[in-house]
């Protein structure tokens, strides 16, 4: 077969519902045609059928031992492995045939593997030639090839696919858009407008970013808003708990923005002052304030806090005194229970709260990664990649990813498919369709290296636990990057920089990806919403496609900073078409989906949302 050259097939990939295809092209450098420069035993230096073997690497040779016909094999003896690089890359390597005629022994092992961490180890028998098919998915640029007995190995018929990439399977960056503020915090209003603040000048460089304008409204708070925690309360208000003095050194001061007046209200403030905590909306819409350093690097905030909107008082939970890593991730549970599932800067054991009762209870005593973390269905949660200290020497990241499920009897994080990159400073997003966005970070945790930025976003499904790489942004967003989904299914993307002595990090710019969901035709419109809906109750939606219809969900105004959104989650329900409208259950309870504002988007049966209404819950 190999004596046909480049061989092309079309390989369909399935798309959602069937609709959206794309084709792969097989490429086979077989080293019979063309034949590599030079005669017999030639160095294979240079590009050969888009393959870079880089120089005084390789040799081609005509037919011998198992081989019949021109294959390679290293170029000396020494040593037991070789690269090659894709060029152009990356590419996706499917296969290739190879043979060993070692006489030291009678077989050998193979280990392939590329810069993503994709590995294939297979032992290769004398006296034939052996296909090796990779399973890889994930496109490599440079591949590895290691042999036990160096030299002895032949190598024929390099198979590799270059997938086509455009926005249906990759989505579409657009931006940077220059911005007045390097944004470390942001996060979403009901009215639609973005509020996000820089570290300089703290709350004095307080924001609101119109989406359909593209243009700013300063409001500015007179205190200093960095390193805060935020979440959106009940009644579509931002709270914004804590704030900046010095590097471990937080505030008590408790800011609460009105997107309707665009103008802040100062709440009762703390009990204890908070640098890098977190702010969760509980069930009945009071806000649980975890974490955060008071006074010193060793001095944390270890009683969490609840506030009450109603009677603008805080009530510390003393008897729930313990000692969390800074910016925890924690969710409402559908029991009421809050999940602490990791945090920004350490690994540490998951533990449940139980506000009411003031007990923190274990749930996995096994510290394992994640720089980021997100809710992604009632109960289920998923993180990625590596905590990041900016204050600790700085080590590689990782790029593993698990997943925890609470309604389990005994649960405990399981690890799935990685991603294609190690990240730390990374964001998670969740997007209308309850897949899971990660753009930015690092490989490793200083938050300041640009080498090692990575550009490529990637997006996780829920269904099948694994990663696709999608396309690369134009900025690298190491620490303080943030990202947000927007009512109209885009995710801005922001910030990264604004750490001492490190002024060519700071990124005065935002650019907005558009998932591939947006370029999969038409869109659903809602044309009627309602403003507000009870729990357990079921509401109305007017929508001329209700006949389309697949799929509904709420996902939760986010406010991010720090890698992790301290708001967001997302919940489907179910529902009932109709001709011209269609009918949704609203969630059966207020721990499914805390009180406040929500996203609702309608998807088609082709897996394109809908332009978000708005609703109350
Ligand atoms: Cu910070």
């Amino acid at each position: 077969m190999k004596r046909l050259g480049i061989v092309v097939t079309l390989v369909v990939l399935m798309g959602l519902a069937g609709v959206v295809t794309a084709t792969a092209q097989t490429t086979t450098v077989d080293f019979d045609n063309p034949t590599p420069p030079g005669s017999s035993f030639s160095l294979l230096d240079g590009v050969l059928q888009g393959i870079d073997f880089g120089t005084g690497q390789w040799r081609w040779e005509t037919a011998y031992s198992a081989d019949p016909t021109n294959h390679i094999f290293f170029d000396s003896p020494l040593g037991s492995s070789r690269t090659f690089q894709f060029s152009p890359a990356p590419r996706t390597l499917t296969s290739m045939n190879v043979f060993t005629t070692g006489s030291s022994g009678p077989s050998g092992t193979l280990t392939l593997s590329d810069d993503l961490g994709q590995t294939v180890t297979r032992t290769v028998a004398m006296g034939s030639m052996q296909l090796v098919t990779t399973g890889w998915v994930q496109p490599s640029t440079v591949v590895t090839v290691t042999f036990t007995s160096g030299w002895n190995l032949g190598i024929d018929d390099i198979a590799y696919t270059a997938a086509v990439s455009g926005p249906p399977q990759i989505g579409q960056w657009s931006g940077p858009f220059n911005w007045p503020i390097v944004t470390v915090h942001m996060m979403l209003s009901p009215s639609g407008q973005v509020l996000a603040w820089d570290r300089q000048d703290g709350g004095g460089s307080a924001r609101l970013w119109n989406p359909a304008t593209e243009t700013f409204t300063p409001v500015p708070n007179g205190s200093n808003l960095f390193c805060s925690g935020h979440s959106i309360l009940a009644d579509g208000r931002t709270i914004v708990v804590g704030g900046h003095v010095d590097n471990f050194v937080g505030i008590q001061d408790v800011n609460v923005f009105d997107p309707v007046a665009q103008s802040w209200t100062a709440a009762a403030p703390m009990a204890y002052p908070r640098w890098y905590p977190t702010a969760t909306t509980l069930a009945d819409g009071r806000v649980l304030v975890t974490s955060g350093s008071a006074t010193c690097s060793t001095c944390k905030a270890d009683i969490p806090e609840v506030y009450d909107p109603a009677a603008n008082t805080w009530t510390p939970l003393t008897n729930a005194r313990l000692t969390l890593p800074l910016y925890p991730f924690m969710f409402v549970l559908p029991d009421g229970r809050v999940l602490n599932a990791g945090s920004d800067e350490a690994s540490i054991e998951t533990r449940v709260l139980d506000v009411q009762a003031q007990t923190w209870t274990m749930v996995d005593s096994v510290p394992v990664g994640g720089g980021s973390a997100a809710m992604y269905g009632p109960a289920r949660v998923m993180k990625s990649g590596s905590p990041a200290d900016v204050d600790l020497p700085s080590t590689p990241t990782i790029n593993r990813t698990w997943v925890i499920d609470m309604t389990q009897p005994a649960p405990a994080w399981r690890e799935t498919a990685p991603m294609a990159f190690p990240r730390g400073h990374h964001n998670l997003t969740i997007l209308p369709d309850g897949t899971v966005l990660v753009v930015g970070g690092g490989r490793t945790t200083d938050g300041v290296d640009l080498t090692q930025a990575v550009y490529e976003a990637e997006l996780w499904s829920p269904q099948t636990e694994t990663w696709s790489t999608m396309a690369r942004m134009q900025v690298p967003r190491l620490y303080h990057s943030t990202a947000l989904l927007l009512p109209d299914g885009r995710v801005l993307v922001a910030g990264g920089g604004r750490f001492q002595g490190y002024p060519q990090i700071d990124q005065l710019n935002a650019e907005v990806y558009s998932p591939p969901y947006l370029f999969w035709g038409a869109r659903p419109t809602i044309t009627l919403a309602p403003s507000s809906v009870a729990y357990g109750n079921s509401f109305q939606v007017s929508t001329p496609d209700a006949s389309s219809i697949a799929r509904v969900s709420l996902v939760r105004l986010g406010a991010v900073t720090h890698s992790f959104d301290q708001d967001q989650r997302f919940l489907e329900l179910s529902f009932q078409r109709g001709s011209d409208s269609i009918t949704v259950q609203a969630p059966a309870n207020a721990n499914l989906a805390p009180r406040g504002f929500y996203m609702l988007f309608l998807i088609n049966s082709t897996g394109v949302p809908s332009v978000a209404a708005f609703v109350r819950l």
